[in-house]
């Protein structure tokens, strides 16, 4: 197996910087686009052998050193008792939002075995394809109680951040069910056989930095010292739109800190201490021209090499418009000017 990923996020040498890209799999593919044509996005998550071929997919094409488990983040909120839905062109819709201690008392902790087999099967699945490492993933509890609070995506978080202010018991008695929930869920995925987990905390940035040691941080760092006692795959954290709070996610207890593109990755490097770091060019980056597109990641490669560990990413998901060609031209960039 290359494992040359694992290695960067324990900060070992490599021969190498490995590069995948958050949102791999997905509406920017053809091949995907080929799939979800005929099914809606709900049921392909819970399909395994569609999701380990969406999954392989962007290996197959483009060579990336580790693959992401397809699924989404939201499943584990679904399964807590909170009906979903996708809308097409409007992304998740929670129906039914939760803004009441009844309806927090209503959600269940599910077994993921249980209400989620369709995960563990892909993973095992994935686990006898695969020759670049697998990476599984949840939320962070902050970032699915938005979706759940506000019944779908958000541009304010207004009845998050008023239910943080106002009802912090309420709020704290919701967060505390989907870590527990979250918590279980990785760890089921670390037993199928995930070999590192990344925490996606896609709305952390909304937070004053007292706020989010507050409403944030903490149920992250209970996530992450849960699972140090039954397994020891990196555990990534990314907290996205986090320039502001990278020494606050340092005290998340993760090996690696996801970076997005906001911060200079020399100047977070200097501010991680014993992290390695992953990311961080803006997805929108890779619409450059070539060689301007190349040159900046030779730049990037540059700023990073004082890094303990360094694995290129986006500094966010990959847009559906991008061209694949150009998700091409920068991965072979990377493995060439990295020394492969
Ligand atoms: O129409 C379609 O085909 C669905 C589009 C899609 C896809 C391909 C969604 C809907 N989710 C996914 C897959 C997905 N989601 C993956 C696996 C694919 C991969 O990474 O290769 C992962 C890791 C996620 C994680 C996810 N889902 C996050 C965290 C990462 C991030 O981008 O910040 C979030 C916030 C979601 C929620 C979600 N799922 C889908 C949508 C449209 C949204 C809402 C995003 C928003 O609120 O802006």
């Amino acid at each position: 197996m290359n494992d040359t990923f694992l290695k960067a996020c324990r900060g070992e040498k490599t021969d190498y910087t490995p590069v995948w890209f958050m949102r791999q799999a997905g509406r920017y593919l053809p091949e995907y686009q080929a799939i979800r044509g005929k099914i809606s996005f709900l049921e392909l998550c819970k399909r395994p052998e569609l999701c380990t071929e969406v999954t392989l997919q962007p290996i197959d094409i483009f060579g990336f050193d580790a693959a992401i488990l397809f699924s989404d983040i939201l499943i584990a909120m679904e399964a807590m008792g909170s009906p979903l839905e996708f809308h097409e062109g409007r992304g998740p819709v929670f129906p039914e939002p939760i803004r009441s201690q009844a309806a927090v008392d209503k959600l269940i902790v599910p077994d993921p075995n249980e209400t989620m087999p369709f995960v563990m099967e892909t993973i095992k699945l994935l686990r006898k394809e695969l020759k670049v490492p697998l990476i599984g993933f949840s939320g962070a509890p902050f970032t699915l109680a938005t979706y759940l609070i506000e019944g779908g995506s958000s541009k304010v978080f207004l009845n998050t951040k008023r239910m943080a202010f106002q009802e912090p018991e309420m709020y704290h008695a919701l967060l505390s069910k989907i870590t527990e929930c979250t918590s279980l869920y990785l760890q089921a995925q670390a037993r199928a056989g995930a070999q590192a987990l990344q925490i996606f905390d896609s709305w952390a940035g909304i937070w004053a930095p007292c706020d989010f040691e507050r409403f944030a941080l903490p149920y992250v760092q209970s996530i992450i010292s849960d699972l140090r006692k039954m397994t020891d795959v990196p555990i990534i954290y990314f907290a996205n739109n986090g320039s502001t709070l990278i020494e606050h996610s340092c005290t998340a207890g993760a090996d690696v800190l996801g970076l997005d593109w906001r911060s200079n990755i020399g100047d977070a490097i200097k501010r991680v201490g014993n992290h390695a770091v992953q990311g961080n060019i803006d997805p929108i980056a890779l619409f450059l021209p070539k060689a301007e597109l190349e040159q900046r990641i030779k730049t990037l490669l540059e700023d990073a090499k004082d890094a303990k560990g360094h694995i290129f990413n986006l500094g966010h998901g990959i847009v559906p418009q991008t061209p694949p060609d150009q998700a091409r031209i920068a991965v072979d960039a990377v493995h060439r000017f990295s020394g492969r």
